[in-house]
């Protein structure tokens, strides 16, 4: 490997500290009514009332003192800004894509990618549901059909790729349904909800020769892909001595293009885009991008932050950054797992998902356990978290009842280049803690449930 961090034990930070934030320690009345004020939701804490926030990666990170610069280089035109094209090169060298489309966030991108390639009735196989992507897939009119491999759903399997397509699943659903009313197939790198699992190179390559034979495109959700990468390198034979940049490009590569949430591997605050290989597709999304976004070369997003993400593109490839990047939540996990608390295996790269029915044994999923148990951290010693289970999943459209997935998880995600050991200590004594006095913890009552992704806004009552 070409960097002294690559194969060393240690994952110690590259960079130091030049700016610091200061944060709040709240007493244990001030987070009771905070919680309360909240509807019991962690996305509804007003900020200020966090210690740790490991609510999200998402658009947290802590950026460069480069990126920082190249804010100021911002080229704040309407049109043809220097930063787009700096942002396009970016991706064309890194990520491979021929055509670029900036959209302000992640959703924005899928949104063009849903409205441009899915007909009524369609059906868009993925390896699992992430809660935008499905919706905006069925705001279009399809019908999202999980194609993971089973042990994804099953938090104490140690798969080392629990994102891969279960080739068999696709095909089954392909038979039955016909390649026609497959768009494509949504893969997603480093798999969110089932954990932060990645797929294999493998699992890639014999999707792409089945997509081949059946004429199915494959767009990638790239959002933690480079995460992905890495332990492609780490875990596949033959990987070993590749950087994570050539198997970045060489996933890419095997598929046709890509949404992207620029706020989680690309390490910036705001930003996302739509890349392709094909001309017609890239047409459309460039049109398309003008009604919901904003001209084609700055989608809804100011010129400096383009130039942050495309200075953000190059930070997120270096290995020595992925190195501390991924040590940082195993050092959590590893803590956690000591402490005989119940999460999912085997850790992934941007999280730890603690796994709230093995947790919460006596809580009926009904009953919300991993939102239960979020407000719990957050009682225990302020520390935000995120629930992914009954709540995120929301109610089948058909039957109208809670989806009750298999995993029900709390997520504490890392944000990048933000927190420190020290941090990670407290946060696995507090976990620890709740885990102690887990018999006494009950579930929560929905009293406010939103039509559209409910999670961010539904408001709870403790069951008594
Ligand atoms: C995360 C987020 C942000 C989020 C979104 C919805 C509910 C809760 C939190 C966003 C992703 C993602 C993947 C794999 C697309 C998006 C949407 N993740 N794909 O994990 O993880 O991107 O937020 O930029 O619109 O906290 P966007």
């Amino acid at each position: 490997m070409n960097t002294q961090a690559a194969h060393r034990p240690s994952w110690a930070e590259p960079y130091k500290i030049k700016s610091v934030e200061l944060i709040r320690m709240t007493t244990r009345e001030e987070r009771e009514q905070a919680i309360r004020e909240a509807g019991y939701n962690t996305f509804l804490i007003r900020s200020r009332d966090v210690y740790i926030d490991l609510l999200t990666d998402s658009g947290t990170s802590a950026m460069s003192a480069r990126q920082w610069a190249g804010l100021m280089m911002g080229d704040e035109a309407y049109s043809g800004s220097d930063n787009f094209y700096h942002l396009q090169d970016a991706v064309r060298e890194y990520y491979g894509y021929k055509h670029l489309v900036p959209t302000h966030q992640g959703r924005g991108a899928e949104n063009l990618l849903s409205q441009i390639m899915i007909k009524e009735g369609d059906y868009i196989p993925g390896n699992m549901y992430f809660t935008t992507t499905r919706l905006h897939q069925e705001l279009a009119g399809g019908i999202f059909v999980d194609v993971i491999i089973d042990e994804a759903h099953d938090p104490a399997s140690r798969h080392p790729f629990k994102g891969n397509v279960d080739m068999q699943k696709l095909d089954q659903l392909v038979q039955k349904v016909g390649a026609d009313h497959v768009p494509y197939i949504s893969l997603e790198g480093n798999v969110n909800m089932a954990g932060g699992q990645p797929f294999s190179m493998a699992n890639l390559r014999e999707l792409r020769s089945y997509c081949d034979q059946h004429d199915i495109p494959i767009m990638l959700d790239a959002t933690r892909t480079i995460e992905n990468a890495w332990f492609i390198r780490e875990r596949e034979e033959g990987y070993a001595d590749k950087t994570v940049r050539e198997i970045l490009r060489e996933i890419c590569d095997l598929t046709d293009g890509c949404t992207m949430s620029a706020k989680k591997d690309l390490l910036v605050n705001i930003g996302g885009f739509f890349a392709c290989n094909d001309e017609e597709i890239y047409r459309k999304a460039q049109n398309m991008v003008v009604v919901y976004e904003g001209l084609h070369t700055y989608g809804g997003l100011a010129g400096r932050d383009m130039e942050a993400m495309a200075l953000g593109i190059e930070e997120a490839v270096m290995e020595e950054h992925q190195a501390a990047r991924i040590g940082q939540v195993r050092y959590l996990g590893d803590k956690l797992r000591d402490a005989g608390v119940p999460i999912v295996n085997p850790i992934g790269s941007h999280a730890i998902f603690i796994d709230a029915r093995k947790f919460l044994p006596h809580v009926d999923q009904d009953d919300f356990p991993a939102q239960s148990l979020a407000a719990e951290l957050y009682l225990e010693a302020g520390i935000r978290t995120m629930e992914r289970g009954n709540v995120s999943a929301g109610r089948d459209p058909e039957t109208g009842k809670n989806r009750r997935p298999a995993l029900e998880l709390v997520r504490l995600t890392l944000p990048r280049r933000v927190y420190t050991q020290a941090h990670m200590d407290v946060v696995a004594e507090s976990v620890e803690q709740v885990y102690l006095r887990r018999e006494q913890i009950r579930g929560l009552k929905m009293i406010y449930e939103p039509e559209y992704l409910r999670f961010f806004q539904a408001r709870f009552e403790p069951l008594t």
